[in-house]
């Protein structure tokens, strides 16, 4: 068997979602090709080479659905549908053929949690409280005071209970009012959302991203949740309950094990989990011999401080939790969180960039950040997200981290030729993909050879991971193919130049975070410039230090 498609220690084969590279679009924000300065299908078709090129091997569409997008597509009113925002259905095929045929695959956003409250599921339940689909979404009745039927918060602000006055019953939402949960104790709720995925599979679908899957159950006799002795002022108001009733209830596994087998009625597909919970919780969503999520997303890194030992402590943790079989993954940045180019500066950008993509599991890559985009301030009049409109002040506010990505520096950045929804960051004309390309020494240049590297080296790919011990800002570890090859990262996780030191170690540099330095001979030592990484082949039979 070919080395490259066996993974670590067990040498099982390795799957096309164990060794790829996703790449999360968020579709407003991708490309306009409609003129409306919103982006659609058709603006991602047209980018498509540019995402081969960049090397990546599956996309990741946040939802396109037909939605009244009060929480911007995570609020669906057809799950089967495409919204004419993004354009048609027949749009969408051409997608799942174009990339396809470019050698990619395409994953969905499914957001089974909750629906618009303009989806006819929804529209039926409030009808009457004897309508078939009122058991759907979840009804109580009031306490006895009139109010909300007990403590429950929303992740948005405020009680997570509506009262719905013309029937006299409050319906939970964990997001928005206008997103009502479904009732997944309902069988046809299950039935219904598993004929969705089917829907979307048959149609050339790979996978699907699932929305809050930690949340789909909630406690069968709604006790009130615990305070959250931590919570201080300043804090999300959503903090200061333990979600303990409302969250990661034991469950919720028989519910995912359910979405998954639905997946596995089809060859070759990915189920991925929207999961924020720390370590020894995530890891339960591998599920019972492995037959939860394939990926449960790791958001670790985005929390955690950002210096060398705890990056170490969090990566050593993270691989010790793992169930056995349990296939890592690795996230910097998504559609909810601020962008790691502002976090941790454009320079540690780059190092952040070399660490995901060389760490043991599968990487997910946030639109524009392979072009260094930061958080872009957002105008209070320009605001758009709910999250910010209902909780302000707190810096919670999500569409600095989706404004248009940066094409070129043509007036609106390449992305649309109308003034877009959001605002184009200042920086721009410097920072776009076609001032990149042509430098040898950009980030994008960077990250491009980055996953080129990646894929050229099956330790990189399946090899296993050791932590080499080191002080300071130096995070080393290598990354094995027993019987193949050995590759070592040095990362100066700081602002100082620094020496690791490594006797007996010889090998020869792959890749710098600068994009210099290839084929320099490495022999005892590397030094390292402030902010830079490096990639080395190891020499066979040279001797690593523990
Ligand atoms: O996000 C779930 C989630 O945990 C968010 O509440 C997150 O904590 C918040 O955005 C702050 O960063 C998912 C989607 O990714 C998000 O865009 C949706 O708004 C939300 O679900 C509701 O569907």
């Amino acid at each position: 068997m070919d080395a490259q498609n066996e993974t670590g220690a067990n040498r099982a084969p390795a799957s096309w979602w164990q060794t790829g590279v996703i790449y999360q679009i968020y579709p407003r924000s991708f490309q306009d090709g409609t003129g409306d300065g919103i982006g659609d299908l058709p603006g991602i078709l047209s980018r498509l080479d540019y995402l081969a090129d960049l090397g990546i091997d599956a996309i990741w569409v946040s939802p396109i659905f037909p939605s009244p997008m009060a929480d911007f597509g995570y609020d669906v009113s057809d799950y089967v549908g495409i919204d004419p925002l993004f354009g048609t259905v027949e749009d969408f095929d051409r997608l799942v053929t174009a990339v396809h045929g470019r050698g990619m695959k395409l994953l969905l956003d499914l957001v089974p949690n909750h629906t618009s409250d303009q989806h006819v599921w929804f529209r039926q339940a409030r009808a009457s409280r004897d309508n078939p689909k009122r058991d759907w979404y979840i009804w109580r009745d009031p306490a006895p005071d009139g109010g909300p039927p007990n403590n429950w918060l929303s992740e948005f602000g405020g009680s997570a209970w509506t009262l719905d006055a013309a029937s006299g019953q409050y319906y939970y939402h964990a997001f928005l009012d206008r997103q009502p949960d479904l009732n997944w104790r309902n069988p046809q709720v299950v039935a219904a959302i598993h004929e969705v995925m089917r829907t979307w599979m048959r149609r050339g679908v790979d996978g699907f991203r699932v929305d809050v899957i930690w949340h789909l159950m909630k406690d069968a006799e709604f006790r009130d949740n615990p305070e959250n002795p931590a919570f201080a002022a300043g804090m999300n108001p959503y903090a200061r309950l333990l979600p303990q009733r409302t969250t990661d209830l034991s469950e919720v596994q028989d519910v995912i094990a359910g979405l998954r087998a639905v997946v596995d009625e089809f060859p070759e597909r990915l189920l991925i989990g929207e999961i924020y919970l720390p370590v020894e919780r995530l890891v339960a969503y591998y599920g019972a011999e492995l037959k939860g999520v394939h990926l449960p997303f790791n958001f670790a890194l985005l929390d955690t401080a950002w210096n060398a030992r705890a990056l170490d402590r969090l990566i050593t943790t993270y691989e010790a939790a793992l169930p056995p079989g349990g296939w890592p993954n690795w996230v910097l940045g998504n559609h909810d969180r601020p962008r790691i180019a502002t976090r941790v500066g454009p320079d540690q950008a780059r190092v952040a960039a070399m660490l995901l993509l060389t760490l043991r599991g599968t990487p997910t890559l946030y639109y524009g950040d392979e072009i260094g985009m930061a958080n872009v301030p957002i105008p209070p009049e320009r605001i758009q997200d709910p999250y910010e409109k209902n909780v302000p002040g707190l810096g919670l506010g999500r569409d600095g981290v989706r404004t248009p990505m940066q094409w070129d520096d043509s007036p609106f950045a390449g992305f649309s030729d109308v003034e877009p929804w959001l605002p184009v960051a200042a920086d721009f004309s410097e920072v776009n993909v076609a001032a990149q390309r042509g430098n040898g020494h950009s980030m994008l240049t960077f990250v491009r050879r980055l996953i080129a590297l990646r894929r050229a080296h099956p330790a990189l790919l399946v090899g296993d991971y050791r932590a080499l011990a080191a002080q300071g800002d130096l995070l080393l570890y290598v990354r094995t193919l027993e019987g193949a090859e050995r590759v070592l990262v040095a990362l100066n996780v700081g602002p100082d130049p620094l020496v690791a030191t490594l006797p007996g170690t010889v090998g020869e540099v792959l890749l710098s975070t600068f994009c210099d330095r290839q084929d320099e001979r490495i022999s005892g030592e590397i030094a390292l410039r402030a902010n830079e990484g490096v990639i080395v082949g190891v020499a066979a039979g040279a001797v690593l230090p523990e």
